[in-house]
């Protein structure tokens, strides 16, 4: 079988860990691509050098030049500017809508075929924008959120029980924002809802109040924190979990950004969701029921998604 071929746009940050988890994973050949000279060649040659220690047989090429994506199975996009203290997610939307035309343009002339995961914030408009300006189908144009945030909220609960992050599942759901919806009744410590894990006295209500609120705020802890960027290892560690998913079509259910036609009442808006990802892209969106307050929750959340997809209607008009 031919190697799979993953092209990561954006060499920044969570691009050379992309890079660099694609390479020991054996994914495939990995393209670094970056508007910045030099950087994403630097970082495929010295992660091509990690290759004889770590053993792996992946090769990684670094170019400024598009033309290199042709033919990719995946295409990763980070490219754009991240967030720096005191801003929100929500302030990156004007400078990084411009760098979503340019890299539409560049997916849709080499590698029309690829499933696309965006990861540019903010999120859920940016992978909206990356859909309509490549002109994909929107099965395989999906977002990189909903499994970061609900990583964060498997590493908190994980932390506060002292038990295997493995045996902790959670499922957060709506924009990839301060609205977004971690659902404790999803979410599992080895196959217990948490609801019962209250009740049980093995975390107070409060506690787990904490936790959700710590993971709204998580990526806004990590930037206060590097203050010169934001989160890179999660990010990066998430996209590929469903980059995964997609090259060995494992039918993982994941939360993804995902264009919904009417699922959850939602119609032609990207939003968090759980998602069936297979070799058909996002295969299937899984509508769970939720409670009255949950639905509240997920329809405020979905509002401030469309107040930034409007945004970007009015900064690109051949968007509307
Ligand atoms: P950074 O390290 O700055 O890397 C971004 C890279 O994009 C830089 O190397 C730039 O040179 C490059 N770039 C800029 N414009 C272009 C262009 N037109 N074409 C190609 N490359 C370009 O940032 P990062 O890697 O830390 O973050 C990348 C993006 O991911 C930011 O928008 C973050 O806000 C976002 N992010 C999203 C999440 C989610 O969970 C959705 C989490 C963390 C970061």
């Amino acid at each position: 079988m031919a190697r799979k071929k993953i092209a990561l746009i954006g060499a920044g940050q969570i691009g050379g860990t992309l890079a660099l988890l694609a390479a020991t994973k054996e994914l495939g050949d990995v393209i670094l691509f970056d508007v910045v000279d030099g950087v994403p060649q630097g970082k495929a040659l010295d992660l091509s050098q990690s290759g004889p220690v770590e053993g792996f047989n992946s090769t990684l090429k670094g170019t400024s030049e598009y033309k290199d994506i042709v033919g990719a199975d995946v295409v990763i996009v980070t490219a754009g500017v991240p967030r720096k203290p005191g801003m929100s997610r929500d302030d990156l939307l004007e400078i990084n809508l411009k760098v979503m035309e340019q890299v539409g343009a560049g997916i849709a002339k080499y590698a029309p075929e690829a499933f696309v995961i965006c990861i540019t914030n903010p999120l859920d408009a940016m992978v909206w924008a990356l859909q309509k300006f490549s002109g994909l189908p929107a099965n395989r144009v999906v977002g990189m959120a909903g499994v970061l945030d609900s990583a964060r909220f498997r590493h908190f609960i994980a932390d506060e029980l002292k038990v295997s992050v493995q045996d902790v599942t959670a499922f957060v759901l709506g924009g990839h924002g301060d609205t977004m919806v971690p659902l404790p009744r999803y979410s599992t410590v080895g196959g217990i809802p948490l609801p019962d894990i209250v009740k049980m006295g093995w975390m107070s209500k409060e506690k787990l109040e904490q936790i959700i609120q710590r993971t709204r705020d998580g990526g806004a802890e990590i930037v206060g924190l590097l203050k010169t960027g934001s989160a890179f290892y999660a990010p990066a560690a998430s996209a590929i979990e469903m980059a995964e998913s997609y090259l060995k079509d494992k039918k993982r259910i994941l939360p993804c950004a995902a264009f919904l036609k009417g699922e959850y009442g939602v119609k032609g808006t990207y939003v968090g969701v759980p998602v069936l990802i297979g070799a058909g892209g996002a295969e299937k969106i899984v509508e769970i029921s939720l409670s009255g307050s949950e639905q509240k929750a997920f329809d405020k959340s979905v509002a401030a998604v469309n107040g930034l997809v409007d945004a970007c209607k009015k900064i690109a008009p051949k968007l509307a």
